[in-house]
């Protein structure tokens, strides 16, 4: 079937989410982008090519066959290399625009330009609108001059437009085109579990310097109403008969009042879903977290980082050990699952604090454990510190998520990792933990334990 607009999310072997935890979740970027395009009489089609275990080939193969007059394809920093694989693939088969989004592709667009003459052009932030708008311009032979938020080539020089305002109205936005991919695709840890996966903000006025989103989607939050989220939800139990929701957002409960109020609709609408969703421990209180949990709310994430109250203050978490704790405590006490993940190697980290965050990870008692290298992505102010201190090889092949890239003023790279494995090892190889865990989660935690000792 031929099609105007094909998006692509790229091939990953690498990643330890997909490798380790079998977690296969809809690339919602390209998800929107394709519903804005479907409302505006675009023809869409979109391969995923992660977690359809699609390779080179077989993007070439599918180019082929919907001959598309525009490629799109996402990029995030660990995925770059195979973004561009991607697009080289899509050029030996096609002449068509070929056009590179998402967070790598936002920050690193000059870079990417001038080294890979496959791509044609770069939108750098929210792409709904700007893709659109692409589209349209080319297709009636226009001049890419008067479309805002992307940066392309023309002839020898590289031209960057002016920035697109983020999406203001999320409301307006139709909802990800979720029939475009196949639902099986999509498992969270079990392969029985199916699950869909949800975003109601956009920005994070947050300032931690590890982190991309503030500057990839705007330091103004920009909220979805609760009534357009309830309805969203509808839509996906009644369209793929899917009831256990991922929210995604940076952070769901960044607005307590908000999430009340989705709480008493979810309550009230009788709705039946079972949800995880992400936290912080200063947006979330007792109170609030027993009446998520009467929303079906089971699972809580939250970046915990380090245990050691410098580190957190240096990479601008603005968060304390104590209410770390006691945010875990009171989940805990009301049955609730956590997932806390830290971070080791973090500026200012030696082997002193790594291993204090080992402790304080495992004192919280969190049902899982992850303990990521911590890494200078672009778009963070971790990355343009250690860019303008020239202790960074930008080499992304060794962004494969479970290399130490940089090291810190008393760790190198290698005792970085090791203190990565350790912290795994320590936390997962406890035999109170590992009955409890049994006892709470049946079998497939032990899956789960494998794989986190494999990272
Ligand atoms: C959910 C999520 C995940 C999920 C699922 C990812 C998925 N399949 O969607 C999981 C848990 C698997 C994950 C893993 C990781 N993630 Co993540 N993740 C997110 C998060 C919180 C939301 C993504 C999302 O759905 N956003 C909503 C949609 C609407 O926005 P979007 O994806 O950005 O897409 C918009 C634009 O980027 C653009 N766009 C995107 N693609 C394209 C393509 C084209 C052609 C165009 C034109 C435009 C375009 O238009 C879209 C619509 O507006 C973001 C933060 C954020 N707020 O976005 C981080 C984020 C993307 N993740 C990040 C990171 C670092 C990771 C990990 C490395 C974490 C780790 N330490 O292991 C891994 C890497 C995984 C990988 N293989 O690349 C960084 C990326 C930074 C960078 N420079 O690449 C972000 C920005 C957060 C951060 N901490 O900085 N992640
Ligand atoms: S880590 Fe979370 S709270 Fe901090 S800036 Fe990123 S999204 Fe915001």
């Amino acid at each position: 079937m031929t099609a105007d607009v094909l998006l692509i999310n790229p091939p990953d072997t690498k990643s330890k989410y997909k490798k380790y935890f079998n977690i296969r979740i809809p690339p919602l970027g390209i998800l929107y982008i394709a519903a804005v395009l479907e409302e505006n009489g675009v023809d869409v089609e979109v391969i995923d090519c992660a977690a359809g275990d699609i390779d080179y080939s077989g993007i070439e193969k599918r180019v082929e066959e919907t001959e598309p007059f525009l490629v799109g394809i996402t990029s995030t920093t660990p995925l770059i290399l195979e973004a561009l694989r991607s697009a080289e693939a899509v050029r030996r088969v096609s002449d068509a625009y070929i056009v590179l989004g998402g967070p790598h592709a936002t920050f690193m667009h000059d870079e990417i330009l001038r080294e890979n003459t496959s791509i044609d052009i770069i939108v750098k932030g929210e792409g709904e609108y700007t893709v659109l708008d692409i589209y349209r311009t080319l297709r009636i032979g226009g001049d890419l001059a008067a479309v805002d938020g992307i940066v392309y080539r023309r002839g020898e020089r590289i031209v960057e437009n002016p920035d697109r305002p983020p999406v203001e109205d999320l409301d307006a936005l139709p909802y990800p085109a979720r029939h475009l991919v196949p639902p099986d695709n999509y498992r969270v840890f079990d392969d029985n579990l199916a699950v869909a996966t949800m975003i109601c903000s956009r920005g994070c006025p947050m300032q931690c310097s590890f982190c991309a989103s503030s500057a990839l989607h705007g330091k103004r939050v920009r909220r979805r109403s609760t009534g357009d989220v309830v309805e969203e939800i509808r839509q996906i139990q009644d369209n793929l008969g899917i009831s256990a929701i991922g929210f995604m957002d940076d952070t769901f409960t960044l607005y307590p009042r908000w999430v009340e109020e989705f709480c008493r609709e979810v309550i009230k609408q009788d709705l039946g879903i079972e949800w995880g969703c992400t936290a912080r421990v200063d947006r979330i209180n007792r109170s609030l977290m027993d009446l998520m949990k009467k929303a079906g709310c089971h699972t809580l994430f939250f970046g915990v980082e380090s245990g050691d109250q410098g580190i957190l203050d240096r990479v601008k978490k603005g968060t304390h050990i104590d209410q770390i704790k006691h945010v875990f405590a009171t989940a805990h006490d009301l049955g609730m699952r956590t997932i806390a993940s830290a971070a080791i190697g973090l500026p200012g980290e030696t082997r002193e604090t790594a291993n204090k965050t080992i402790k304080f990870v495992k004192s919280l008692k969190p049902s899982f454990a992850l303990f990521s290298v911590a890494t200078p992505y672009p778009g963070t102010d971790f990355f343009s510190k250690v860019r303008e201190d020239g202790s960074l090889q930008m080499d992304w092949s060794q962004y494969d998520l479970l290399s130490s890239v940089v090291e810190t003023s008393s760790l190198t790279r290698e005792e970085i990792k090791k203190l990565q494995r350790k912290a795994f090892r320590d936390f997962y190889l406890r035999p109170s933990y590992l009955i409890q865990g049994l006892r709470r989660e049946g079998f497939y935690f032990l899956k789960i334990v494998k794989s986190a000792l494999s990272a």
